[in-house]
């Protein structure tokens, strides 16, 4: 251990430091109709509107080519107009200091212990929030760890294995009662060459104080080969990429209506893949997805899965329209009754949710990457009835129903999707994107279709 920080205190008198900035600017904003027929019960809000501004600096400050602090902070984010879409984060800032954590490249391995971001495989389960490659719409939450990691290649300096162990304490996590911290312990075997990257990331999550004691594996699996590699010049690349996440265990921090507060089993698969191929200026992907769904929402074993919110499917159906209903839902059974704080975790903020869905997309980039345009079709079916708690529990005593007190469903409808984006600059760039959403049962007895656009204009520096 003395050696250690001998180590760190020579890493850190050796050269001077440097420093430099990286972050972004950006302007959203969006206008979503909201007929009548997709209204929770009770009445809902009307179209929406809205318009915000975030500008984020993430500075390094490199005290050695071993040792660098990351900073990242949000020196504005505000709404100007509105709330963000159905999907209601209306929280304005001024300062806010996301971010701040060292990295230590050792001679064993690499060490990174503070507030940074948490992140793993497509973001499926954790997703730092970070970037712009989400195929509509923009990330807007990002998870962040109080960590302190070590990983290292126990084969030598040029093998493909990564081995890494770590803890967190985690506040802001779902499954768990966030009014306390949580533990998490963690560990990752990770292979990576070239064309392959393939792990799994494991946590096992314990909260004393809610009887939590959960079992996360997540895998994850990337193959990425060019063209050549398969003996078809015509063909720029082909891609295949996957996760699947199981959460298994048991909680007290559960979604509970009028039972009070018991321990339950929790089991609950995530999973996404997508195929994709770039042939000239064209790319192609398939995606599907699946998150288990739960028909007794308030009680028995907890079984919903739902996805990261800034893992973006669509720009409709999960984002905007799920999101508001489920949001209203946990808003009201709250209000109306001695439930746990947990049903607030039945707001999917925009994450799938039960639901099997098949996602194909297509990417056109012309006039030398400047015109990019991209469209998408998506189509999800619920394994299971989506059962609204406040409307089945609450106001019809049982009988599943869904947002609108109509019968639970189980299909979602389709949603056809169009972006075009025009690339300014490195980093600089404006987009624009609508869709159209045609609901099925499962949001209630004959819905109207939903539209809605969003603009985006961001500078990354
Ligand atoms: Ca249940
Ligand atoms: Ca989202």
């Amino acid at each position: 251990m003395i050696s250690m920080w001998a180590l760190l205190a020579s890493s850190l008198l050796v050269a001077t430091p440097s420093f430099n900035v990286n972050g972004d600017a950006r302007l959203a904003g969006g206008y979503i109709s909201h007929p009548s027929a997709v209204e929770p019960a009770g009445g809902g809000e009307g179209d929406k509107r809205f318009v915000e501004m975030r500008v984020r600096v993430d500075p390094e400050i490199h005290f050695s080519s071993s040792l660098t602090l990351h900073v990242s902070a949000d020196i504005a984010s505000n709404i100007h107009y509105g709330s963000t879409g159905f999907n209601s984060t209306g929280d304005s800032v001024n300062f806010y200091l996301r971010r701040a954590y060292i990295k230590w490249r050792t001679p064993v391995g690499l060490l990174e212990i503070g507030r940074m971001p948490n992140h793993w495989g497509l973001g499926v389960f954790v997703n730092s929030g970070d970037g712009y490659d989400t195929p509509f719409g923009i990330k807007r939450y990002g998870d962040t760890a109080d960590r302190i990691v070590f990983a290292t290649k126990p084969l030598g300096p040029e093998s493909h294995l990564i081995v890494a162990i770590g803890y967190d304490k985690v506040s802001e996590e779902r499954i768990i009662n966030p009014q306390d911290d949580a533990d998490d312990w963690l560990a990752v075997l990770f292979y990576k060459t070239r064309t392959v990257e393939t792990g799994t990331y494991a946590v096992v999550r314990v909260q004393n104080s809610t009887r939590t004691k959960l079992f996360i594996p997540d895998f994850f699996a990337r193959v990425h080969l060019p063209g050549e590699a398969v003996g078809l010049n015509t063909l720029r690349f082909l891609r295949f990429e996957t996760e699947a996440v199981v959460i298994m265990g048991s909680t007290q921090a559960a979604p509970s209506v009028n039972d009070g507060l018991i321990k339950r089993d929790a089991f609950m698969v995530g999973a996404a893949g997508r195929f994709s191929a770039g042939v000239g200026n064209w790319e192609g992907t398939v995606e599907v997805g699946f998150a288990s769904g739960d028909a007794n929402p308030g009680g028995g074993k907890l079984t919903a899965f739902t996805f990261n919110p800034d893992y973006n499917v669509g720009i409709l159906m999960f984002e905007e329209t799920l999101a508001y209903l489920t949001a209203h839902t946990a808003e009201r059974v709250l209000a109306n009754t001695a439930s746990s704080p947990e049903i607030k975790l039945f707001n999917t903020r925009g994450g799938v949710t039960n639901a099997i869905y098949v996602n194909p997309r297509v990417v056109w980039n012309a006039l030398s990457g400047r015109l990019c345009i991209k469209g998408g079709l998506l189509y999800a079916y619920a394994p299971v009835e989506m059962v609204d708690p406040y409307t089945s529990l609450i106001l019809s005593g049982g009988s599943a129903t869904t947002f609108d007190g109509s019968p639970a469903g189980r299909n979602y409808g389709y949603e056809v999707d169009l972006a075009v984006r025009w690339n300014i600059a490195k980093g600089w760039w404006v987009e624009g994107e609508g869709g159209l959403f045609f609901p099925g049962d499962l949001f209630g007895e004959n819905p109207e279709a939903v539209s809605g656009v969003n603009f985006y204009a961001v500078l990354e520096f």
